[in-house]
């Protein structure tokens, strides 16, 4: 069995874009991973700081690996944790990266439909709370991917999915229409982790808000 300092910690990380913008933030607390994580296969990768490791996770994962300590700390999407729900994390700090809307979507033109209708989305959570507070009847689907396609197909009469530039919907004759979040990445900690290493902690915490204030 390895011992491990009491101070040790793990982030968990997404490949893409949440990657690219949060190694510049790190950077500025004194962690650098040792290798190209972009380009490496490998999950967990040391850092120049001791103590410190980084993993790669899928996004959804990110959450959950934070909620029951096996990450003390993590970067995640608005939308993903929104999705997930905050159970046994702390979200202290917005990190202003990988900005966008939660929207709803339908095909270009058409009058959004009266009574019930059908929804497509990764996010079945998120939408079948809006549509409740909209008061509108919804059978909410759930996709993994490609929710553009639902509509055109006639699969849903409406999408919740993330709107950048919008040139996705556009490409596909979809249009936003309501927007449910606006969203950026945030740094989750968590609860346990935030008392037990918290001299650890809290010093990366001011370190990174400090960054993201520049
Ligand atoms: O791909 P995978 O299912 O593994 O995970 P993921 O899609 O969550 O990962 P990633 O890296 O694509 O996104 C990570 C996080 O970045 C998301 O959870 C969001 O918080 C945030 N983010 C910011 C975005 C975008 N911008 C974005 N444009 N996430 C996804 N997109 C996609 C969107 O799904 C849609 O297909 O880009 C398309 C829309 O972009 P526009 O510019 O065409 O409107
Ligand atoms: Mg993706």
């Amino acid at each position: 069995m390895s011992v491990e300092p009491a101070t040790a910690i793990t982030i968990a990380l997404t490949k893409g874009r949440i990657l690219k913008e949060t190694l510049p933030l790190l950077a500025r607390a004194g962690i650098e991973p040792l290798e190209d994580m972009e380009a490496s296969r490998k999950l967990v990768f040391p850092t120049s700081k001791a103590g410190v490791r980084l993993l790669i996770l899928r996004g959804s994962d990110v959450p959950t690996y934070v909620q029951y300590g096996a990450a003390d700390i993590g970067v995640s999407g608005k939308d993903t944790l929104l999705e997930h729900g905050g159970e046994g994390f702390y979200e202290p700090l917005d990190l202003g990266i990988a900005q966008c809307r939660l929207m709803t979507a339908a095909a270009t033109g058409v009058a959004p439909r009266a009574g019930r209708i059908r929804v497509a989305t990764k996010y079945v959570n998120v939408a079948r709370r809006y549509y409740a507070e909209q008061g509108r009847q919804a059978d909410i689907i759930k996709l993994y991917g490609a929710m553009e396609l639902a509509p055109i197909m006639a699969l849903a009469d409406e999408i919740v999915d993330i709107v950048d530039t919008g040139n996705t919907l556009r490409a596909n004759g979809l249009e936003a229409r309501e927007t449910i979040a606006t969203i950026s990445s945030r740094l989750i900690v968590n609860r346990v982790a935030m008392k037990t290493k918290h001299s650890t902690i809290q010093p990366l915490l001011d370190q990174l808000a400090a960054a993201v204030a520049d």
